[in-house]
């Protein structure tokens, strides 16, 4: 480690200084999705992560959430109070993929977990489920260091999809939808969950064939290999 100081916000105090901190967080944890997304790919021949999208809280909603909170609008209570200034979304294909990317995350040694709330096991009353964390993670510019918040969001393809109707009809009543709407979207909260355990178990089944078929693959690519060996060695020609 080196010598240079390490702050925690601490003498950041310009809006754009803050900013610029906010959007390397994001594209730091951006490219260590992509990064396990790739290795994926390489060693298992399948991607986890569908899609991953970004944003920084706008400066309306962070005052919003801070009035709501009693806190007076300064940088330093933004910073202290606010863990989703800079929120990432982690879309996966299947229920399982998210507690392992959230593992791996956590595991990283640069990356500090300070909370999880996981609303997969225990949802929200109206139905929301995803596995939210709040992180640190480092962030050098020229002179300083800086953790820098973030807040990653992971969940399902079909959790996102009830989780954005879910947020359009909160916004169209402005948080006070009739109650036959929060009911219906109770239910296809429920089966998002069926769906959801449905796909996976459909893959697993799907993963135990292709698994089952291995020996012979591998097989067929060792043969493969040695004809190619001894046609070069024979006839001093490669395939
Ligand atoms: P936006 O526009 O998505 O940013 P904390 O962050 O821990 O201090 P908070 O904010 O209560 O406390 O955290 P929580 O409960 O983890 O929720 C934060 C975010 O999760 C929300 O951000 C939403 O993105 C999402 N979320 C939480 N509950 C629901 C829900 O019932 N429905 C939907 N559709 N999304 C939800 P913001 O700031 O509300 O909005």
């Amino acid at each position: 480690m080196s010598d240079k100081p390490i702050q925690n916000y601490e003498g950041v105090e310009s809006w754009e200084t803050i900013i610029l901190l906010y959007n390397s967080a994001l594209r730091e944890i951006g490219t260590k999705l992509e990064i396990l997304n790739d290795e994926f790919q390489h060693v298992h021949q399948y991607n986890p992560i569908e899609h991953i999208k970004s944003r920084i809280k706008t400066p309306e909603s962070i005052v919003k959430k801070l009035r709501r909170r009693g806190y007076e609008s300064t940088i330093e209570n933004m910073v202290k109070y606010v863990n989703d200034i800079a929120g990432i979304r982690v879309i996966c294909s299947f229920a399982s993929d998210i507690y392992r990317i959230a593992e791996i995350l956590a595991n990283q040694s640069d990356i500090n977990v300070l909370s999880i709330k996981d609303y997969i096991h225990q949802p929200k009353e109206s139905g929301y489920k995803s596995y939210h964390m709040i992180v640190t993670v480092p962030i050098y510019l020229s002179d300083i260091m800086v953790d820098t918040k973030v807040e990653i969001q992971i969940r399902t393809v079909a959790m996102d999809f009830w989780a954005s109707l879910e947020h359009k009809i909160n916004y169209k009543f402005e948080g006070d939808a009739p109650e036959h709407i929060k009911r219906e979207l109770f239910e296809c909260a429920e089966m998002v969950s069926d769906l959801d355990a449905k796909m996976m178990s459909l893959n697993e089944e799907l993963k135990s064939f292709a698994e089952s078929q291995a020996p012979d693959k591998r097989q067929e690519e060792k043969h493969r290999i040695e004809r190619a060996l001894l046609k070069e060695h024979f006839y001093g020609e490669a395939e």
